[in-house]
Order: C-alpha cells, then structure tokens, then sequence
C-alpha cells in the first residue's frame, strides 16, 4: 500500500475516533440521529410534552428504554415519563387492561379481532388538549406499537392526525441461524455467532438485548439459534441452561426460542439403539427431552428440522415417512403448545431424476399426514436459494398442510459479504407469484398467510445474515436484508421500494438525495446480480463448496446434481435444462395456468427461460437478438449495471458518513472486478459450445478460460 494511502488511511482513523459516533452501523435502523427539520421537532415536542406508560411488565419497561433513546436522541431533550398526565398534550401507551385512561377512552372497542400483537395509534382529544394513544390487547402489541409509531419520527412523519391500526399477516416470524456450537456461521459472512455459548448463561453480552431490540422493532417474534445441520448437543441439560438465558432476554420483545432437533439425538444422547420414529423407547425419550426443555423455558416455540437432506438423518433411515418424523415430535410438543418446522428441502441419496422435482414428490403424498402444529418449511425455489428460481411448485400444492416460507437473508450464492444485493425484489417476486391453485390470485402470499386454504398456524423464516461483526451484517447494505425480510414477514403487501426508503431513512439519511441515490443502487442491485452470474433463468453455476466465484465447467463431482454442466446442459445445439414433456417434466407439478405459460416458448418469461428450456444457440429472442448474443447482452448489462452502482455510490462523497462511505466504496470496487470475472468465465466457457464469438463492441476478457478456471479462492468464509 502506498505512502500516501497509509497517510490517508491513518487521517481516516482519527477523524473516525474523532467522530461522536462511530458509524459503525452497530445501531442498525434504530439509529435515533438528531432531526434536523424545525417544523417536525416543534411539531413532535408540541404531539409529546406529557408520556405516560402504564404497565409494570418488563415489556413496558422496555418500552420506556426505546422511547428514551428514541425521543432523546431524535430530539435532544430529557425524557420523563408521568404516571398521570397533569398538563399539555400527551402519548398514553397502555392497554385496557392495564389503563384506566385508556378504558375510560373505550379504546377496546377498536382492538376487535387485533389479536395479541396487533395495535392501534390515533390521536384524540383528551381533556382540552391532544392525546396520541397507542394501545393493543397486549404488552407486545405495545411494543409493536411504539416501534411502528417511532418509525414515523424516524421517516419525517406527521403524527398530528393518527389513525393507525395494524396487525401481522402470519403468526410465526423468525430467523433461522446456520450457527453452530462452535461459533462458525454456515453460510455466515458477518463473522462468528452471536450466541456466545462458552460463557452463558452466566454473561449476558448487551448485544442479545440489541438483537431482540432490532428483531421486535421489525416484528420477529421467533428465532431458531442452532444451524439445522444440527448438533444433539444443544439438547443436553448443560446447553438447555444457556438457551433458557437466551429465551429470558428476548422474551420482553415477544421473541420465542427454538432449536433445531437432531432426528438422531435419541442415539447420540440417549443411548437408544434407534430413533426409528415409531419405536415406543423413541417417542419416550422425544416426550421426556421436550419436557425437560419446557422446564427451562416455558413458551420454548419448537424444533426446526432438516431430515434425510444432504446426510442427515432422519426418518426414511428406518423406512419411515416425513410424516413419521414430523410427527413423532410434534406429538412430544403439542401438549406444551410447540410447534414442528419440518424442511422440505430435501432429495434422496440417490439420484432419481431432476433435483427440483424430488421435493414435490416427496411432501405431496404426505398431504393431510401432518399433524396439526406442524408446518412444512418450504424454499422460495425449488433448487437452493438461487439469484432467481421460479416459486417453488409445492407452494399452492399441499391444501391439507401448512406450508411455511424459507428465504435466505445471508448472501450465500449472492456474492456473500461483499456484493450489495438488496433482496427484498426477490422476496417480493416469489410473495407475489400466483400458483393458480384455487384459479387466479392463489399467490404464494396467501399460500403461506393461511388465507387460500384456512391455515391457522402460519410462519415465515429467514436465513440469518448476523454475525459478531460491530455492523452485525458485514455488508453495511446487508442490514436491509434483514430489515426487509421483517418487514414483509409482517406485511407482504409493502412494496421493495418503500420497506427501502423506510431503512435508508432510518439507516443513513433523511437527505432526499441520498435517498434517491441510494433507492436506485438497492433497486437495481438484484437484477445486476441475476445478469452477471445466471440470466435468463440459468442457475447453480457457482464455484465448488464456496459457492462466491463463478464455475459454469463444474461436472464430475461425487453427485450430477451438485454440478454446473447438470444445469446449464450446455451443448452445441443450446443451453438450458429442458424441464418440459420432453425433458424432466418438472413443470407437471405446476397449476395448469402456469405449467402452459413456462412450457410455451413463446410464453415463457424470459428470465426463466433457460430454466425450463434447452433453446438453440440462434433462438430468436424477444428483442430480435440470438439466444447466444442475448447471453452476453445480459452478461455485460449486469456489469456495466454494477459499474453504474459503484458511479452513484461515488455521489454520496460527503453526504453520508464516511466511514460506511469508504466501506462501501472498497466493496463495490470488489464487486466490479468479480462480476467482469463471473461474466468472463461463463462466456469464454459457453462460447466453446456455441463456437460463437462474443460480439467485438464488447470489451473482450483480459484472461483465458483457462486462467478463469484456475481461480482456486480459499478459506472464504461461511464455508
Ligand atoms: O444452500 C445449501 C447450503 C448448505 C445448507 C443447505 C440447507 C445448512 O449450501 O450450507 O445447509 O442448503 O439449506 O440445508
């Protein structure tokens, strides 16, 4: 490093340490800056002059922190809070139950069918002057509430005149982390876990409270702590202790703990000769085990389970069914009114036939097995996580089970923690995917809200992006993921763009320029992504075990359908995996609308086109170009539109912090040179079977395949 980049670097240090806040992005979204514009300040401290909390649980107690670190922070005054207001216009949080103020306003009347976490906020008048009421049936709809209520401050809003009334749209909202005992994060590119296992229960690190803090100001009321490659450790007493700390810090923020079970715990922990699902030793030793965990927490939500996946074990070890296993569990934890998130994600040892069939085939027979507390967890595609997968076709497929959603928050075949891939586009694309399964308007939305077949028991969960790292993220863009992924648990009607300017807003700035730029880099982030790595609906092209770079030439690996040549079936008539009558047929296992509309070339997006086809080189495409130079449209579209994020974030110089500036800033340029790398080595490797040249306006690779083939990136992390 040169002289003066050190000189630099060292300047950038002090002004940093110099600075009153490190912008480390350790406050996530509850940033509470100063509010520069008069008119709104004047205009909350005139809403605020009197607070008053009336509840003694450790929720409300909660609730007074959050308004003291919001209210004093945003407007630079004391907080004090009133047991009775005396005078001036007044916030009143409480519900009936616990307020005589409010059940004098009659506020239950409008907290009908609002269930335990929903609230309402309005404004009324209230002994001559004004009062801002938020109330709920519960203290977590407060929480809820007051959260809802501070993002208004946080977004610049009015809250003169409040009519607020809100309620989530599915019943369970949790992450999921990949984290292991022993710290390592699967898939995890913001450092090691957050759990520190080695000193709870006896240090609780402040930063579990700043993490149930983030997750209830989002709604998450659910988190699955262990990786579901899972570890029968965390079943023993010792660790039971350590996750019963855990549920009592995040319990005031109405978050529930669950762990993942190890199907052959009742071996590895119990001494059992089998964990054959109907053996009578099994299911004792399943009921005593949830037993004692209820002793350590009482409101324990349940076990997420990934069975006969990828080497786990499970059910179909003893000729047993999903059902069998799913079952056995849940029958241990229903008398405690726990759950069972069973994982769809799942294909046999074998190889029978396309990898994104073999779910489908696995669950529809199992329709109506399920008993009533468990729920099917269900990838967004049908493959694992992809830049873009087509919904996954079990979604709208099970009427008799409930069916919940897994979407990966952490960037595993997103370019980790250095690419900025905002995901809520994604999200929103699978939410809003009609299956067709009860005719038009069956989305995926409403498959997992419980509306389309009367669910009861509804769910969502995201693979945690969360590490030790200060900014919990790494990415400092990551965080929206996180943000994004509450938000539309919560409500999945919010559009991509608004849950985006919510968290700039809250994250970075409340200059409308900065917003815009911003906007329009998270925006655009996605699509640049799908373009530089897998358009037009190619998919799996990464690199071995890492899954960061590009390695289209993967073939011969210990299983066809962990390679890249079994999906991109390149060859010198075409490329793309024929998923039709003529190929796997997978697209049977669509509704009829949609199975005619992907199976129809002419019909077919084109962004999935290639997952359903294997067109021909010199297919005619939509925009009059060949199948072959449309390929590299895309390609070179999806880095020139990298090159045009790394252009607007140079616009922010000045206008953001700039430590979160030149992170960024250094990530992007990380990002450019990987995604001109994921271009080259797909196309120089398709072009040996297009024999087709890339066109010369393009500037050409300045490697070989050959140089692109040799990139061998080791120790990456979250591998
Ligand atoms: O995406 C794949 C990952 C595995 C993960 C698996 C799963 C936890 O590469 O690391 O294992 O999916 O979802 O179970």
């Amino acid at each position: 490093m040169s002289k003066l980049k050190i000189q630099s670097l060292i300047l950038l240090i002090l002004a940093s340490i110099m600075t009153l806040h490190a912008e480390d992005g350790y406050r996530l979204w509850l940033r509470y800056e100063k509010i520069s514009n008069e008119a709104l300040i004047n205009e909350y401290n005139e809403a605020l002059e009197q607070l008053v909390v009336e509840g003694s649980s450790e929720t409300c107690a909660a609730i007074k922190a959050e308004l003291e670190l919001a209210l004093e922070g945003m407007l630079g005054k004391e907080v004090h809070f009133a047991d009775k207001p005396t005078s001036g216009n007044v916030l009143i949080i409480g519900t009936p139950a616990s307020s005589a103020m409010i059940r004098s306003l009659k506020a239950e009347n409008k907290l009908q069918d609002l269930g335990d976490e929903g609230y309402v906020i309005y404004t009324t008048p209230y002994r001559n002057r004004k009062a801002t009421i938020i109330t709920a049936n519960t203290d977590i709809g407060l929480l809820y509430g007051t959260y809802s209520f501070l993002r208004l401050l946080q977004t610049g809003q009015s809250i003169a005149e409040l009519s607020v009334r809100d309620q989530p749209e599915i019943k369970l909202r949790l992450l999921n982390h990949w984290d292991n005992l022993d710290g390592h994060v699967e898939r995890g590119y913001a450092g090691n876990s957050l759990w520190d296992w080695h000193t709870l229960p006896d240090y609780i690190n402040p930063r579990y409270v700043d993490y149930a803090r983030a997750n209830a100001s989002i709604g998450i009321n659910g988190t699955a702590l262990t990786n579901v490659n899972a570890d029968a450790q965390v079943l023993t007493a010792e660790y039971l202790e350590k996750v019963a700390a855990l549920a009592d810090v995040f319990r005031p923020y109405g978050i529930k703990v669950y762990l993942t079970a190890r199907f052959s715990a009742p071996v590895e922990l119990g001494g059992l000769e089998t964990a054959d699902p109907l053996d009578e030793e099994v299911i004792r030793w399943w009921t005593l085990k949830v037993d004692e965990i209820y002793t350590y927490i009482p409101d324990f939500g349940g076990f997420l389970v990934k069975a006969n996946s990828e080497g786990q074990p499970g059910p179909q070890n003893y000729g047993r069914t999903h059902g069998d296993g799913a079952n056995l569990l849940a029958n241990a934890l229903a008398p405690h009114g726990g759950v069972v998130m069973w994982r769809a994600f799942v294909y046999s040892n074998e190889e029978p036939e396309d990898r994104a069939k073999q779910a489908y085939n696995e669950f529809i027979p199992l329709d109506k097995q399920f008993k009533a507390n468990v729920l099917i967890q269900v990838k967004n595609g049908a493959i694992d996580f992809q830049p873009r997968e087509p919904f996954h076709p079990l979604f709208g497929a099970m009427e008799h089970t409930s069916l919940m959603m897994e979407f990966q928050i952490t960037q595993e075949y997103l370019g980790q923690g250095i690419h900025l891939t905002y995901l809520a586009p994604l999200y929103k694309e699978c939410l809003d995917a009609d299956t067709y399964a009860k005719g038009e308007g069956s989305t995926v939305a409403r498959v997992i809200d419980g509306s389309l077949f009367d669910h009861s028991i509804t769910a969502m969960a995201g693979v945690s992006n969360i590490g030790d790292d200060r900014n919990w993220c790494g990415h400092p863009i990551a965080q929206s993921n996180w943000y994004a992924y509450g938000r539309l648990a919560w409500n999945a009607s919010f559009s991509a763009e608004e849950i985006a300017e919510d968290w700039i807003r809250m994250t970075f700035s409340e200059d409308p320029e900065v917003i815009s730029i911003l906007k329009k880099i998270m925006m655009m982030s996605r699509e640049a992504g799908v373009n530089y790595r897998t358009p037009l609906g190619l998919h799996h092209q990464m690199a071995w075990h890492h899954h960061y770079g590009p390695g289209p030439w993967i073939k011969d690996k210990p299983r066809a359908d962990w390679t890249s040549a079994y999906y991109n079936r390149a060859d010198t008539v075409g490329i793309g995996f024929d998923r039709t009558k003529s190929g796997s047929n997978a697209l049977s296992q669509y509704f009829p609308p949609v199975a005619e509309k992907f199976a129809n070339l002419k019909t077919c997006p084109e962004e999935f086109l290639l997952w359903f086809h294997h067109v021909p080189w010199d297919y005619k495409m939509k925009s009059g170009r060949t199948l072959w130079d449309e390929l590299c449209y895309k390609y070179y579209l999806g880095t020139d539109q990298v090159k045009e994020m790394q252009a607007d974030w140079e616009k922010l110089k000045g206008r953001i912090d700039d430590e979160r500036f030149r992170h960024v800033q250094s990530l992007l340029k990380m990002q450019v040179r990987d995604a001109i790398e994921w271009r080259n080595a797909c196309l120089l490797y398709f072009r040996t079977y297009s024999g087709m040249p890339i066109p010369a306006e393009y500037e050409q690779a300045e490697r070989t395949l050959e140089e692109y083939m040799k990139i061998d990136r080791k120790f990456l992390p979250g591998s």
